[in-house]
């Protein structure tokens, strides 16, 4: 079970190597890219990657732009059964160095926006135990001794030799969490996972087919975007866009127009500004057959928006790292606001309570999964894995409860729980509430003690041009929420802290609130 073989090779085996893979706009322009011209590149890398002694079991770090050199260097590596774990673009050099000692890489991939903080981060490393750097779209003469070009190196590859022969237990990919309840950790995964997500949603739910166009809104190293933009269209030889810049409302209006996607991968964040955008009323998504919510929970009012406003249906689910990826969603004609919809095949889901046992439908506990995706455990954290993994059955740690019909309704994160009184109060419902409001674009709330009380703060961004204050907040919660749940205070921000992810960093939110 090798991922290259099974998601690139195969279509060229077929005779379906013409179709078009990617289409990519990065600094060097656009570019459109058939199977068969990524299956050479990645067998080409996978040769450089061997050859700097990147082979089976060893770790190669991406820390790369999103644009072809991404894509066929992850191939690339998969092919010669390397272990490929991504890192974001904008880090600092510290973050890249325990990055780079936590993986121990064989080989760091870089481009002109990583390679100084990388260079930095390497420079620290026991010399030993340094990873090798391999610089893509870099200029030859910017490069110092011992540092390598891809563009080099591959000329001078040959056309690689047959894919290194996997089985499906074999791990090859390491998919990190987002760290915004500590240090990121890698979340192990065996050839098996990826190719069981693809066959149980990307087929089973999404119904992929060969004349797909997928655009994702988060970037490649996110791998919700990598999988559904990079992966999961090539089984069926379908088309990704994959682009380096940063995705904001206006862009993607742009690539929508440009390259006509039939799938949109998106995140709740997004979904409110590119409904605040005021392209929003002009904009044509006529070609879009679904679009994808994950990440966050969505608001059932934001849904409804994007639903009056698009006409697109959105298919909410969850996912995470440590499921591999997306394993409850909602299906396609029969979407239900306000939930994330009911397991995808081959996984089952329960909602317990601190023993462990089932809750009844309608209350509110901790979410088990089991399924086939489920990592083996963190990397380098046995305590965190025991708690966390239970064989194929995961401690989602998530609040969630089920209704009658089996729809599962997602209410935040256990630890995100605020004690209000002596009652508990989930932050999610508050904010629910509040991105309910015409004029609020997002909202965060966080427990703010006050003399030795903990009460709900609620940040706010406005929606552009808006002038709405407290007191008509203050008014909108109170027509909705039990008193207890109301906020006491309302801070308006220009925005609120996000991880690398896009998804909202309540740690540092309430680093900000507490400094
Ligand atoms: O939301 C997440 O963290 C996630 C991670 C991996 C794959 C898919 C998703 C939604």
């Amino acid at each position: 079970m090798n991922l290259t073989a099974y998601f690139l090779d195969r279509m060229v085996a077929e005779g379906r190597g013409d179709r078009t893979a990617l289409y990519c706009v990065d600094s060097t322009g656009d570019a459109t890219v058939s199977y068969a011209e990524l299956a050479a590149r990645a067998a080409r890398i996978g040769d450089v990657l061997r050859g700097l002694g990147a082979g089976r079991g060893e770790r190669v770090l991406l820390a790369l732009s999103d644009g072809v050199d991404f894509v066929a260097a992850w191939y690339g590596a998969q092919r010669v059964g390397a272990v490929t774990a991504e890192v974001y673009t904008f880090l600092r050099p510290e973050d890249y160095a325990y990055f780079l000692g936590y993986t121990e890489a064989r080989v760091v991939l870089v481009d002109v926006v990583t390679l100084d903080p990388v260079r930095r981060a390497l420079a620290d490393r026991p010399p030993g135990r340094r990873a090798v750097l391999l610089a893509a779209g870099v200029p030859e003469a910017e490069l110092r001794e011992g540092e390598h070009s891809l563009a080099t190196l591959e000329a001078g590859a040959g056309d690689g030799a047959e894919p290194e022969p996997l089985t499906g237990d074999d791990v090859v990919i390491w998919k990190f969490t987002t760290g915004s309840t500590g240090a990121p950790k890698a979340c192990v995964h065996p050839a098996r996972s990826p190719v069981e997500s693809y066959l149980r949603y990307a087929r089973g739910v999404l119904d992929l087919r060969p004349d797909d166009v997928v655009l994702g809104v988060p970037k490649l190293f996110f791998g919700y975007a990598r999988d559904l933009v990079a992966m999961f269209p090539f089984g069926v030889g379908a088309a990704g866009v994959v682009f380096a810049e940063r995705s904001t409302p206006e862009l993607l209006f742009d690539l929508i127009a440009r390259y006509r996607p039939t799938i949109l991968v998106n995140v709740p964040t997004m979904m409110s500004a590119m409904l605040a955008s005021p392209r929003a009323a002009t904009a044509d998504l006529g070609c879009v057959r679904l679009c994808t919510s994950a990440g966050e929970a969505l608001p059932a009012e934001l849904h409804r928006r994007w639903d009056a406003t698009f006409g697109v249906e959105v298919l909410d689910g969850i996912g995470s790292s440590e499921a591999y990826h997306i394993y409850l969603s909602n299906r396609p004609g029969a979407v239900r606001h306000g939930t994330v919809g009911v397991p995808v095949p081959g996984y089952t889901a329960r909602v317990v309570d601190e023993s462990g046992t089932e809750v009844p439908n309608g209350e509110i506990g901790v979410l088990e999964v089991t399924g086939p995706t489920v990592a083996r455990g963190y990397h380098g954290a046995p305590e965190k894995s025991a708690a966390t993994f239970r064989g194929d059955t995961l401690r989602t740690g998530d609040l969630f409860s089920r209704d009658t019909d089996g729809h599962f309704a997602h209410h935040g994160r256990a630890d995100d729980l605020l004690k209000v009184g002596g009652v508990f109060v989930a932050p999610s419902e508050i904010e629910h509430c509040l991105v309910g409001h015409p004029d609020v674009l997002e909202c965060a709330v966080v427990g703010v003690r006050e003399a030795g009380l903990v009460r709900p703060w609620a940040y706010v961004v406005r929606r552009p041009g808006s002038t709405v204050d407290a007191d008509e907040l203050e008014a909108h919660v109170r027509e909705r929420l039990a008193g207890h749940k109301r906020p006491r205070r309302f801070r308006f921000v220009d925005a609120l802290p996000r991880t690398a992810n896009g998804k909202l960093d309540r740690r540092a939110l309430r680093e900000r609130v507490e400094g």
